[in-house]
């Protein structure tokens, strides 16, 4: 019931008899999660007590308040899951390559199960612990419906060279799950102390928890059965306007895996919407986001401008001595002093709700691109913008989106112009085409940020 295919060992080691651990990173929730299914299997075909842990890095690419909030609310709901399985949690503060090993020490455990992440801090963690452990580090694709190095071994050029190769797959991926049965482990454990865990953060709090979004598994099931109930049924015509609210607004969800891809996919292609409307949204959900891997895992460079294609960089360097008509520091982006009220107003609600709708998302990239001195130096604002703000920042979908935005990147080369060469152009008359920018504007312009 576990397509072995999800799975791949990180070290040559050999299983030992001992107790499993299950190393939880990107995908934070007990249901639905391939990683923790497989550690659980290993755990009950080895006869050996199973426990899953959290190494709290005592910073994450600069993440802020904003976002350990939402991670650690998640996180309580984890442990709470886990107790009614008999499964320990324990959360481990400190750098992960030193908390790790000296864990699978104390325990004398006798493998390690991870999630996948194609984020370099994820990658480099489990080198160096791959090499350190004597004991297997088997990693599980738990965030993706089909494993990145199955889907493709290689950087895909765009969505429709990836489409066809993810969809010929989905028969097999597209699976429900096992259940997740009660572990008679005779292990004790003390709960996590989180008032301490919370004195022990040192995340910037100029970057406030938002209001309005509930973190954690829970609230991931409401915002999606919401979504599902409302507004599937209108998404694939209201979803690039941002004053319908017809978007699912799962990503900061998907980004913490408080809630598995796989299972809202599962849902959306069985519920009573058009075809169109799941489509539209499958689309987005399975490759559009898989493709984000695909990109992150197979190009070092996904976070910089040097990472973006050969053309788009010729054709950006080619114009890079053409005059800007306006220019801004990424300090003056971050406090919305540009010329432009609906760029402002994107800005707002990113900074103050910590999300920011999708199609604005792409204008409010292109314009950093168009307001900046040079493009690497847009590329830059754009990522630490992102995410200094989103909820769902720090995630491959979002390297991917600014190098779609700001480098052609899955795109392909439109008619030359000033500034952005042959990088694809948007503009506030643009968004006036798609949709009332006034009544966004008012939304955010008056801060009144929730509309009644
Ligand atoms: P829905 O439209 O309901 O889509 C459902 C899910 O599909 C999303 O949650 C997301 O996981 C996925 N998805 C949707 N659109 C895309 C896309 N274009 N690329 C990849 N996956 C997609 N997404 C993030 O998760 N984190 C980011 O930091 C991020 N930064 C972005 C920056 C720019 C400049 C651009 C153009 C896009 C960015 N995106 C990012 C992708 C996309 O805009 C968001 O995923 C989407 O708007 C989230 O809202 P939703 O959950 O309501 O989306
Ligand atoms: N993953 C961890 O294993 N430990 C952390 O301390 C941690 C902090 C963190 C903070 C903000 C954020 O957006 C993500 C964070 N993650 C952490 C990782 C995250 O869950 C994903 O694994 C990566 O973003 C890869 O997609």
């Amino acid at each position: 019931m576990i397509d072995p295919r999800r799975t791949r060992l990180l070290n040559v080691r050999n299983d030992v008899l001992g107790p499993v651990i299950y190393w939880m990173s990107r995908d934070q929730r007990v249901h639905h999660n391939w990683a923790l299914l497989f550690a659980h299997r290993k755990a009950k075909i080895l006869q050996q007590p199973l426990v899953v842990i959290f190494t709290l890095a005592p910073s994450f690419l600069g993440a802020p308040l904003r976002h350990y909030d939402f991670m650690l609310q998640g996180l309580k709901e984890v442990e709470v899951s886990l107790r009614e399985l008999n499964i320990p949690f324990f959360l481990l503060q400190g750098e992960p390559v030193t908390e790790l090993p000296r864990f699978v020490k104390k325990l004398k455990a006798g493998i390690v199960v991870t999630d996948f992440s194609p984020l370099i801090i994820s990658r480099t963690w489990k080198k160096t612990i791959g090499k350190e452990l004597l004991i297997p580090l088997y990693e599980t694709d738990a965030h993706n419906i089909v494993p990145c190095w199955i889907a493709s071994n290689k950087q895909e050029f765009a969505a429709r060279t990836f489409r066809p190769k993810i969809t010929s797959l989905l028969k097999e991926f597209l699976t429900e799950f096992p259940e997740l049965t009660p572990i008679d482990s005779a292990m004790e454990y003390i709960p996590v102390t989180w008032s301490d865990i919370y004195q022990g953060l040192n995340a910037d709090p100029m970057v406030q928890p938002v209001h309005g979004l509930k973190p954690g598994g829970k609230a991931a099931k409401t915002c999606l059965e919401s979504f599902l109930n409302d507004r599937l049924s209108s998404y694939s015509v209201n979803r690039n306007d941002p004053t319908t609210g017809a978007t699912s607004n799962l990503s900061p969800y998907l980004h913490f895996g408080q809630i598995s891809a796989q299972y809202c996919a599962m849902r959306a292609s069985r519920s009573d919407a058009s075809e169109a409307d799941r489509k539209a949204f499958l689309e987005e959900l399975i490759v559009r986001r898989e493709l984000s891997d695909n990109y992150c895992n197979y190009n070092d460079l996904y976070n910089s401008f040097d990472g973006l294609p050969a053309w788009a960089k010729e054709t950006l360097e080619k114009h890079i001595a053409d005059k800007r008509e306006y220019l801004y520091t990424s300090e003056e982006f971050a406090h919305r002093a540009t010329h432009e009220k609906l760029w402002n107003a994107a800005q707002l609600e990113l900074v103050k709700t910590g999300r920011i709708h999708g199609y604005m998302r792409m204008y409010w990239a292109k314009k950093i691109l168009e307001w900046s001195e040079t493009p690497r130096q847009a590329f830059d604002t754009a990522i630490t913008l992102n995410d200094r703000y989103a909820l769902d920042g720090r995630d491959p979908n979002g390297y991917t989106g600014v190098a779609w935005s700001i480098g052609g990147l899955h795109d392909r080369p439109w008619f030359e112009r000033a500034v952005y060469g042959r990088i694809r152009y948007m503009n506030a008359s643009g968004c006036a085409r798609k949709f009332d920018i006034k009544r966004y504007i008012a939304r955010f312009e008056g801060e009144e940020l929730f509309p009644s």
